[in-house]
């Protein structure tokens, strides 16, 4: 079966079938527009895409799905470092853009350092060509995500993998070519890629992306289905004019990150809907969300979709109960998991069971009725602000690098508007200030993992085997 079965079916088309930040295409459009540059990709290793929210980088990414070439989301706010990792370690032949895109400039250079070509990107552009449907266990997509330390790592998701997390996600939510979908999240990550456009292209739902995931944009847009993270839902909730814009919806929607009790309950309140909170990891796509004809309670994740079976551990790596009380690390198993991490059979080493189930580093209790509730990560070192996942390791090398730092650690200090912000302790080596150190990590990285806040310290506090001890660091940022 086709993944993208509405796209492909052509059923229920319309002319704005896809709204992309004010610009609209339909369905027939679309597959015209992606065919042609499917004819361009044939046969390549793989597609990286600059993934702005646009109708190009729509066209781009089906292009490379019809074409059956694996499509590697770049996103667009990555500073050079990042990118040339991702463009090198993916092996991209080429990198999809919108023409005349103004700030295509930097990667298309450190595309050419990594020997990839450019692919300028024409919706207006038609083909007819028809490709057969690639194996269900083809590659679909690399997603690059963060890890503790190091570079990100390349998850490689095969096309069954996303066409079975739609599936159980349109039937957990009662998703169909009836809905409208509206959400503003970046195209390079499951949840505003996967989730949010192809899911819309499988079940056949109108999208409409808001461009940036407004209050503004989400109440304009007169939706029945609505995706966001928890700071845009905290956002929305402090805005009562725009939410009340969505007491027409069917559903709210909210994942990547924990979404606070009060935000749920205002969210309710104002707008008559208790929202969905679903769970998922880039690794596993979503695998644990509250039911659309089920009990959605606060600060619960729910039930396990279709397909997927979870399990605790304890330290020992022995199974815990699920007794609503007692907390293990939460493992995943089912046909929405990723095959494993590109050129990295260590990390592969370290997230898999011997038995095959996938160690998510989230720390979680399960009731007796089944209901899980995510506690928080076993590690302090991977960091989720706005819904992005960072990894502290990964900020500390860049501020390293940096002549005027002796030695850095970052945490994620609690943060009312983003859950968790990114902040440096820093133990300079020279006359340097923290906007300047900030600065510098932005020209690596991507914007979400530049410090909001430097501090700079004479010393870090260390344990007897000379480890910073980050959780004294977390209680004195939340003092400020
Ligand atoms: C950001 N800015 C900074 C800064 N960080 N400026 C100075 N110093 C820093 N440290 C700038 C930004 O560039 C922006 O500028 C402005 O400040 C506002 O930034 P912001 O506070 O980050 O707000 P915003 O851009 O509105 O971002 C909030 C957000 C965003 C919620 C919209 O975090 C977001 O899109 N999150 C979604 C992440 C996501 O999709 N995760 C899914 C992962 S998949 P300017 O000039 O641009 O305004 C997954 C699986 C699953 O997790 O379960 O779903
Ligand atoms: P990412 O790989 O960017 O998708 O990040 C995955 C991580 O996001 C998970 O391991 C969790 O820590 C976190 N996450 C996603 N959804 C939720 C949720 N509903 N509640 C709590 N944490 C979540």
């Amino acid at each position: 079966m086709a993944l993208l079965t509405a796209l492909q079916g052509g059923f229920g088309d319309s002319s704005d079938a896809l709204r992309i930040d004010g610009r609209a295409l339909s369905r027939e459009d679309l597959l015209g527009a992606a065919t042609a540059v499917a004819d361009r990709v044939a046969g390549a290793p793989a597609l990286a895409v600059l993934a702005r929210p646009s109708v190009e980088t729509v066209t781009a990414v089906v292009g490379g799905l019809l074409a059956g070439v694996p499509v590697v989301p770049l996103p667009p706010d990555s500073g050079p470092k990042e990118r040339e990792h991702i463009l090198r370690d993916s092996g991209a032949a080429l990198l999809a853009h919108a023409i005349g895109d103004s700030a295509v400039g930097d990667s298309v250079a450190a595309a050419a350092v990594s020997g990839v070509e450019a692919l300028p990107v024409d919706p207006a552009q038609r083909s007819a060509t028809t490709y057969a449907e690639s194996a269900g266990d083809a590659t679909g997509f690399v997603l690059y995500t963060s890890g503790t330390t190091g570079a990100p790592k390349g998850a490689v998701i095969r096309r069954e993998a996303v066409a079975a997390d739609l599936d159980a996600l349109a039937a957990a939510w009662r998703w169909t070519a009836e809905d409208t979908l509206v959400h503003g999240l970046p195209l390079f990550h499951v949840h505003g890629l996967l989730l949010g456009v192809l899911g819309a292209l499988r079940t056949g739902s109108r999208l409409v992306h808001t461009g940036r995931p407004t209050p503004a944009g989400y109440a304009a847009a007169g939706g029945s289905l609505y995706f966001g993270v928890p700071t845009v839902w905290s956002r929305l909730a402090a805005d009562p004019e725009a939410a009340s814009a969505l007491a027409g919806a069917r559903l709210l929607v909210s994942g990547s990150a924990p979404l606070p009790v009060p935000v749920f309950e205002k969210l309710a309140e104002l707008t008559g809907h208790a929202p969905i909170e679903r769970y998922g990891m880039t690794e596993s796509l979503i695998t644990v969300s509250t039911r659309a004809d089920g009990e959605r309670r606060p600060g619960s994740v729910g039930l396990p979709l279709d397909g997927v079976r979870t399990r605790l551990v304890g330290e020992d790596g022995a199974p815990v109960p699920s007794d609503g009380e007692t907390v293990g690390e939460l493992q995943v198993a089912g046909p929405t998991l990723f095959s494993g991490y590109l050129n990295r059979p260590d990390a592969d080493a370290e997230a898999w069971t011997a038995d095959g189930w996938f160690r998510t580093g989230d720390v979680a209790v399960i009731g007796a009725d089944g209901f899980h509730r995510i506690v928080g990560r076993a590690s302090v070192d991977l960091i989720k602000s706005g819904g992005y996942r960072i990894g502290a390791g990964e900020v500390e090398a860049a501020l390293r690098d940096h002549p005027a730092v002796a030695d850095a650690a970052v945490v994620g200090a609690p943060d009312e508007d983003l859950g968790q912000a990114v902040v440096a302790y820093v133990i300079p080596d020279g006359p340097v200030t923290g906007d300047q150190l900030t600065a510098f990590v932005a020209e690596r990285l991507s914007v979400h993992k530049r410090p909001r806040r430097v501090v700079l310290v004479p010393e870090l506090p260390r344990n007897a085997m000379g480890k910073v001890l980050k959780k004294q660091l977390l209680a004195e940022s939340g003092e400020r």
